[in-house]
């Protein structure tokens, strides 16, 4: 059995269409794999609730309390590992809605095996405030990008994307809204296809 650990740091709207997807399309019994807990940087995270819903073990760690980013990732590593104890594969990291870039040694320690979801068409618009600055560079389409995490910021292996239209007196909050829908449809047939691809 793969382990797939969350790390979320607010709503947790794809969080939760992971989970919903892997118990609907029975992700242990067809993929081999199973959600092994979701990890929030912010105990007011809306996602933590979603998660104890689902009935999956959840952790706080605050980055806040940590002196050095480095000392967060060392936490959040060891908080993985053990939830990932007795799978049969390294377990498979998705960042969704995490706020918090990672140092090179977490990415160099789940390499290749650690996918973020980024609210645009990479490698259009990496960093924060994606919608605004689609709507303001006069883009006619938008979209969500799923990729490989490397140490440089929005920029790995480009897994799937989804693409929305911008419509005009569009707002950032009605794009975001438009690209969300579209997100929760694309990580969970991503993340299926990386299982079926990496073995499961
Ligand atoms: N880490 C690495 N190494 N590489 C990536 O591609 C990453 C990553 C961590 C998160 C998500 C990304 C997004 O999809 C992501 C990709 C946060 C920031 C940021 O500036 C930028 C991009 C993303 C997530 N974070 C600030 C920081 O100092 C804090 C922002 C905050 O806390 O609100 O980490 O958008
Ligand atoms: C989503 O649009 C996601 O792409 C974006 O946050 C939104 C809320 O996600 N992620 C990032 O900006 C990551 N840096 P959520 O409802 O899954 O928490």
């Amino acid at each position: 059995m793969r382990n797939i650990v969350l790390l979320i740091s607010g709503g947790g709207s794809n969080m939760a269409a992971i989970v919903a997807a892997a118990q609907r399309e029975d992700w242990p019994g067809t993929l081999g794999a199973c959600i092994a807990g979701v990890i929030s940087n912010r105990a007011d995270a809306g996602g933590l609730e979603l998660a104890r819903e689902a009935g999956l073990p959840t952790a706080i760690l605050d980055h806040r309390s940590y002196a050095r980013r480095e000392d967060f990732d060392s936490a959040l590593a060891q908080q993985i590992a053990q939830w990932d104890r007795g799978g049969s594969v390294p377990a498979l990291v998705l960042l969704a809605g995490f706020m918090r870039i990672v140092s090179p040694a977490f990415v160099a320690l789940h390499q290749g095996r650690l996918l973020n979801i980024h609210p645009s068409l990479l490698p259009a618009f990496p960093g924060l405030h994606t919608h605004q600055r689609a709507i303001d560079a006069g883009c006619r389409f938008a979209g969500a990008t799923v990729h490989e995490v490397t140490a440089e910021l929005d920029h790995g292996p480009i897994w799937g994307q989804a693409v929305v239209p911008v419509l005009p007196g569009d707002s950032a909050e009605r794009l975001a809204a438009r690209v969300l829908t579209q997100e929760h449809l694309l990580y969970p047939r991503v993340v299926k296809a990386f299982l079926r691809q990496s073995g499961g």
